[in-house]
């Protein structure tokens, strides 16, 4: 069935109901159909109208300057009204080039461009129009974009915007005028009442409101569930109290130094600039919109991949775009996201450009990002002309076609038409666009800050520029559709307003709002260590494990795949006895799904494996067409298995897997780094939001983070996970025992059972915390490392140590502990040496550090004296200065260090050398 699919024609019903059009298939990114998660794109099979074609024809002249218009005329726009330097001349719009006079006479419009006007007679009318239209308060980019369709369809409705202007009704101009002086005095309030406050204020930018107010009554009208928003800090207190219905109380209580968390939880807390939004609008009409902004660190633009992973989440929770079996539903029918930028920081963020490259990929396209960028032209004291090499801060949204409108953000009314249009592209092509919204900053960085030090041209303009709140007031007395005294009254009620939030802030209680909706019966992890059943029967395990190599009849499969994969898989399930990692983790997730839970893997080559281990994803040789074994699963409960072969990116994937995490609790999230080390290129996801998230803002996760570690001779790179650093990220306690309450799980084990357990642990406890697997390369296929199906029963459990049953105890004199694949070369020594008097103890959990599991296996060891960390990695790196006061403080014995000397880099590059060590840190421990 799947093969029919491919190159198909589809017919298929624009949102506007204008036409019925053909739909080709078109993106034959590695499958022509549909498998869990995707759906390939649709393209339109669009033409122009003849008769357009023929208008075009007859007037090739006029139109190449109507061309010359939609290409160039934004060079010529006044959107910046702080523009230091302009005029920039722009050659090709002289109608001379085209070979036109003013005075010629004009013929019929239609088709040509897309405003038609009555009153246009000639050359020179038609070129105050196109000035009119591309080079004022509002201009765009788009001739760039490659569908025609598109690029006709943003021409013809940005063409007619102006003339919409007419359309915003008299309510909704008086709505727009309020919530702008609310959002002003919100600042007024701030400077008089508490001055010495850092705000990040919305002085200059408060043309923000107009773009979330359509948004919101769009999208109401769009029967749209859900916004899921990421947005920095400029203006953030003043949306959070004018637009997002927050208590004003919540942000003061923050400024008499009280937390925003109740006592019942344990955390942190962070600054009110930090907060999230989690709220159902009203937006008219008996409609609802779920609005929920993310927590934000202060790492600029970190937080974007994060609002697409939870925009992707929620959309599979409610079956949007290919989550769903109507071939009609495309992604962004349910839930929609949206992005706020400041100048400076998306165009200086490579982040950004790592999100637009994932946009539109399988497996993690969310249907479009709608984007504002807040263009105050400066990023704290640098100006836009010295903080980017591009003319425009948004240049970058130009590698994925998405159209750039620039427009003026003194103009509300303008920033409220060109959301309309930036909404309706979003709606009808399901992609991004960029709504670059110029204005100004009229303070510092902060308030405390004094720009005129660095930017004194530029604030002596910002000095004479009017507020554009009270301007639009004014405009709308002008137009008699305010009276001053209502204005007045607005401006006196919302002052009154945030007053007696100041005054009664001791009253206000902060509201719960962690373990809500799907989060609800999740709790904190404890302070101790809990053990969960994570076994499975093992008939269960061994139809997961066939379908996990299942493939329809027709499926032409690799012949080599089929000899080294699926049919020694099969082998190893009927012998039960040496079930080996990847097996393992086929158990892990079937066995979730089959109890109901979506599992996700995501990152570089993750279908395949990058050890050729996993084959989740099996590609049919003839048709390029791919099958999820897995979900040909029967019975259970009905969980999925999305494989998300990723974009070579670490830190916006991360980022988006995360994001994931954090909305549904219910499903498993694993993210795998090609090899352990590129993991640094997420650091600042890492630091700002795994490690943190929860004890900064109550937001938990479950994330599986995969990092392939092991020396095996690759040299510098590719050997090493860095785990030191995520052990030093931890807040594990040196000199009393962990719980399960540590920030993150680092787990290094040694066998597949071990990992099976873990995977499955991460699901079935009561609480979520990030895991992170200091995980196999050379053990996926090492004979020794693997688990007999006993490991993996009912009544079988994730172990953090696992003790040495192969010695006598009264024989030992010397106890090596360790982790991970070493634990093999160690055992292999003394097997060779024929050594007697050495224990091995494998810590597979290293945070939380098992203290008392730790006891138990020593107390075996009565007569022992000396106590060793073995660690193939350098001293320096691993896991030794983790291990070292812990165990010295914890289990009241000294420890030895033994493994390679400090380094500057975790491996060496000469194989020759490279050997002495393995030889030195396998053999060493037992003499020292
Ligand atoms: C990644 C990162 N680098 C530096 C900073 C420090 N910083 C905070 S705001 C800011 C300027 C941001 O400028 P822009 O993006 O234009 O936003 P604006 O403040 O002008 O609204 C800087 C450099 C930061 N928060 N994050
Ligand atoms: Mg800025």
């Amino acid at each position: 069935m799947y093969r029919n699919l491919t190159k198909q024609i589809r017919h298929f019903r624009l949102t506007d109901n204008s036409s019925w059009l053909n739909f080709q298939v078109a993106s034959l990114y590695h499958s022509g159909s549909a498998y869990y998660g995707y759906r390939p794109k649709l393209v339109q099979d669009w033409k122009i109208p003849s008769h357009h074609l023929s208008a075009r024809q007859s007037n090739r002249n006029l139109r190449a300057l109507i061309e010359a218009y939609q290409s160039h005329g934004h060079r010529k726009a006044s959107v910046n009204s702080i523009e230091l330097s302009k005029v920039e001349n722009v050659p090709e719009l002289d109608a001379l080039r085209y070979g036109l006079e003013l005075s010629h006479k004009l013929p019929f419009l239609e088709g040509l461009v897309g405003f038609s006007d009555a009153r246009l007679e000639n050359i020179g009318d038609l070129i105050a129009k196109l000035d009119e239209t591309y080079c004022q308060k509002v201009s765009a980019e788009f001739s760039f974009i490659e569908s025609e369709c598109e690029r006709e369809w943003f021409a013809e409705n940005f063409e007619k915007l102006l003339d919409e202007k007419l359309s915003i009704t008299k309510e909704e101009k008086i709505k727009l005028a309020t919530e702008l002086l609310q959002f002003q005095e919100f600042d007024r309030f701030m400077n008089i009442k508490l001055p010495s406050i850092k705000r990040y204020g919305g002085e200059g930018s408060e043309s923000t409101v107009a773009f979330f107010r359509k948004l919101l009554n769009l999208s109401g009208s769009e029967e749209i569930d859900t916004i899921v928003l990421g947005m920095p800090h400029r203006g953030k207190l003043n949306a959070l109290v004018t637009l997002f219905q927050q208590r004003p109380a919540k942000i003061f209580r923050k400024y008499r130094g009280l937390p925003e968390f109740g006592n019942d939880v344990v955390a942190m807390m962070d600054i009110t600039n930090h907060y999230n939004v989690s709220e159902d609008f009203d937006v008219g009409d008996n409609k609802k919109v779920h609005l929920t902004m993310l927590h934000n660190p202060s790492h600029l633009e970190a937080v974007n991949p994060v609002t697409m992973g939870k925009t992707r989440s929620k959309q599979q929770s409610l079956r949007d775009g290919a989550f769903n079996d109507d071939n009609a539903k495309e992604f962004g029918s349910e839930v929609i996201n949206i992005q706020l930028h400041g100048d400076a920081a998306f165009s200086g963020q490579g982040m950004n450009q790592e999100c637009l490259m994932l946009a539109y990929t399988p497996n993690f396209d969310i249907g479009g990002t709608i984007h504002l960028v807040i263009n105050n032209q400066i990023g704290f004291t640098t100006p836009g002309d010295r903080g980017r090499s591009s003319r425009y801060s948004t240049d970058v949204a130009k590698s994925i076609n998405a159209p750039i409108i620039h427009v003026d953000g003194n103009d509300p009314e303008l920033v409220w038409l060109v959301t309309k249009l930036a909404f309706q592209y979003q709606r009808k092509f399901r992609k991004d666009i960029f709504i670059d919204m110029n204005c100004f900053r009229r303070l510092g960085h902060n308030e405390l800050d004094d720009p005129t030090v660095t930017n004194p041209l530029m604030y002596k303009m910002i000095r004479d520029m009017k507020s554009v709140p009270d301007t639009y007031a004014q405009k709308m007395i002008d137009e008699g559709f305010m009276a001053k005294q209502e204005i007045d009254d607005i401006v006196k009620k919302q002052f009154d307003y945030y007053n007696s939030e100041l005054q009664n802030v001791e009253q206000y209680q902060p509201e719960k709002s962690y373990f809500m909706k799907q989060w609800e019966g999740f709790v904190q992890a404890p302070n101790n260590l809990t053990v969960w059943d994570t076994g499975v029967d093992w008939s269960l395990l061994s139809y997961i494990g066939r379908q996990s190599v299942y493939y329809p009849k027709e499926f032409s499969i690799h012949p080599h795949i089929k000899k080294t994969f699926v049919n020694s898989r099969l082998k190893k399930l009927a012998d039960g006895n040496a079930i080996d990692w990847a097996t393992a983790e086929a158990f892990g997730v079937g066995s979730l799904m089959y109890q109901g839970h979506n599992v996700r893997i995501s990152g570089e080559d993750v279908g395949r494996g990058t050890f050729a281990q996993r084959h989740a994803m099996l590609v049919d040789q003839e048709t390029n067409e791919v099958v999820v074994p897995l979900n040909s699963m029967k019975g259970g409960l009905g969980g999925k298995y999305e494989v998300a072969n990723s974009i070579l990116s670490e830190e916006a994937v991360l980022g988006y897997e995360y994001g994931m995490s954090i909305d549904n609790p219910d499903n498993l999230i694993i993210w795998e780094s090609q090899f352990g080390d590129f993991f640094n290129g997420a650091q600042i996801l890492i630091d700002t939001f795994i490690a943190s998230g929860e004890t900064k803002w109550m937001r938990c996760s479950g994330l599986v983070i995969l990092l392939p570690h092991g020396y095996d001779g690759a040299a510098s790179e590719h050997s090493s996970s860095r785990m030191e650093r995520f052990l030093q990220m931890t807040d594990s306690k040196e000199t009393v025992p962990d719980g399960d309450d540590v920030n993150m799980h680092i787990i290094f084990p040694t066998t597949p059972a071990q990992y099976f357990h873990a995977l499955r642990r991460q699901i079935i406890r009561n609480f979520r915390k990030p895991l992170v697997i200091i995980g196999p390369k050379t053990m996926l296929r090492m004979s020794e490392a693997t688990s007999p199906y006993q490991d993996f029963q009912p009544g079988t459990n994730f172990k953090n140590v696992l003790p040495d049953t192969t010695v006598d105890p009264k024989n030992v004199k010397r106890v090596l502990l360790c982790s991970g694949k070493h634990y093999y070369s160690l055992v292999n020594e003394r097997k060779t040496k024929n050594i007697q008097d050495t224990a091995i103890i494998r810590i597979e959990s290293l945070c939380p550090f098992p203290v008392y599991d730790i006891h138990h296996e020593l107390d075996k060891y009565k007569n022992a004296k000396t106590f060793i960390w073995s660690q193939e990695e350098h001293r320096n790196m691993g896991a030794w200065n983790f291990i070292h006061p812990r165990f010295e403080n914890t289990c009241g014995r000294r420890i030895k260090y033994c493994g390679r000397n400090e380094a500057g880099t975790p491996a060496t590059g000469v194989s020759s050398i490279h050997q002495k060590e393995s030889t030195y840190v396998a053999s060493q421990p037992f003499i020292m």
